[in-house]
């Protein structure tokens, strides 16, 4: 008799296909997630975080376990995320114990190729750098992403000079002989690698040497030399240490949000990533699933309206959406002074490097530094927010991703003045 060695579940990665009852049962989990697994929260345990619904990569040492059966006898091999290939064959050697060695040994080669499926869902893509107007709108359109120029040698080496400088102005705001990477790690949130806690930073020399180098292409992309720009900052993902081994990362999301109507369905905003350092498997950083922009709405109706700040655009996407079933997540191999492009309805995550790396001791490294930037026609803007927009510039202070339409102003000096302002104090 032929023996039947099924993998039957890999840790809700798997979805039975027409199986409504535990397509309800991962909806409502997914569901249930969303009240926590926003941005992933270090306040969290990471028992909790383990069962988010939307990190690609599970923090390491959290239990993982999949089914099989063997002849109608269920049995289960259970690891733990992060385990190296020995941890894994050994694991897989466990489930298999007691089964003849025929079975055991043709039941191995699945299992072990499931366990690692559902560990290393992230494959690596080096796409091609477009130039042409053309091949840039058919990449946005059909994967709904595309990497292009942004910085040539010189503006690169200035960036990074303006990097530098910003992170030498947080140490000497601390004032007490900080090393650059503790400032860095102090400016930086914790989860996302943004850099909300520097000073003046969305305003700052570096914000808007890499607004002026980009503004030609955001204006040839709308067609349309009246463009706004957000006013974004920008983000360094810091190697997990030692005093803080939770690696940075975020879960799947999009940047827009159909509930919001009209002015978020289709593409309305075109999201830019500048690379001030190589974005790779080492580094970790942006993960894409292509062409899933075109999933936005489905998704967006599948599982309601799960932002839950008022105005906000952003969206966790569970990373079982049925959507996403079969295509792939890709993490961009991308050189520094390129800017990668994504239609806001993409589905997306930051993910921490792919290779395991040992803790370092203090304020470990940075890993990837990189900036935001997104402009739009300023003729989507309402006057109110342009108003805003304006006093936002003079108070120093940023928005999110959205130039012409943002309900979000984060304080990068101080609230003060902006609260009395608005009378929100
Ligand atoms: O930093 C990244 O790689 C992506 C950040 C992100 O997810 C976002 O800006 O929405």
């Amino acid at each position: 008799m032929r023996r039947r060695v099924a993998v039957v579940a890999a840790l809700g990665a798997l979805r039975a296909a027409g199986d409504d009852a535990r397509l309800a049962a991962a909806e409502h989990r997914a569901k249930h997630h969303f009240t926590h697994i926003w941005y992933a929260d270090r306040e969290q345990a990471p028992s909790e975080l383990c069962s988010s619904a939307n990190l690609l990569r599970l923090p390491p040492s959290c239990e993982r376990a999949l089914a099989f059966e063997v002849d109608g006898t269920a049995r289960r091999v259970r690891w733990r995320s992060g385990d190296g290939d020995a941890a894994l064959s050994a694991a897989v050697a466990d489930a298999v114990a007691g089964l003849p060695a025929d079975v055991a040994a043709e039941a191995s080669r699945p299992l072990l190729d499931a366990v690692a499926g559902a560990e290393a869902a992230v494959a690596t893509l080096a796409p091609p750098v477009l130039a042409d107007a053309a091949a840039i709108e058919r990449a946005l359109d059909e994967d709904g992403y595309a990497v292009v120029d942004a910085l040539d040698a010189e503006a690169l080496a200035e960036a990074t000079e303006l990097f530098d400088t910003l992170v030498a102005g947080e140490v000497e705001i601390a004032g007490h002989g900080e090393t650059p990477a503790c400032a860095l790690r102090r400016a930086a949130d914790p989860v996302t690698g943004l850099l909300t806690n520097a000073e003046r930073v969305a305003h700052g020399p570096l914000m808007w040497h890499l607004r002026r180098r980009v503004a030609s292409r955001f204006q040839r992309l709308w067609d349309d030399d009246d463009v706004v720009t957000s006013f974004d900052v920008p983000s360094a993902l810091l190697s997990a240490t030692s005093d803080d081994p939770w690696p940075m990362q975020t879960g799947l999301h999009v940047d827009a949000n159909w509930h919001r109507g009209e002015s978020q369905r289709g593409r309305r905003a075109v999201q830019g990533m500048i690379l001030l350092t190589a974005q790779d498997r080492r580094s970790g950083g942006l993960v894409v699933v292509p062409g899933s922009h075109r999933d936005h709405e489905s998704i967006a109706r599948r599982y309601g309206d799960t932002s839950k700040a008022a105005g906000a655009w952003l969206a966790p996407v569970p990373r079982d959406a049925p959507e996403l079933d079969g295509k792939p997540r890709v993490l961009l191999e991308v050189e520094a002074g390129r800017m990668v492009l994504w239609d806001s309805r993409l589905a997306h995550a930051v993910v921490p490097p792919l290779d395991p790396r040992p803790l370092d001791g203090g304020c470990g490294e940075t890993l990837r530094a990189a900036a935001y930037v997104c402009m739009t026609p300023r003729k989507w803007a309402s006057d109110a927010w342009v108003d805003t927009r304006w006093l936002a510039f003079h108070q120093q202070l940023a928005t999110g991703h959205w130039p012409h339409f943002d309900s979000v102003l984060r304080p990068v000096v101080t609230c003060v003045e902006f609260n009395h302002w608005f009378g929100w104090s």
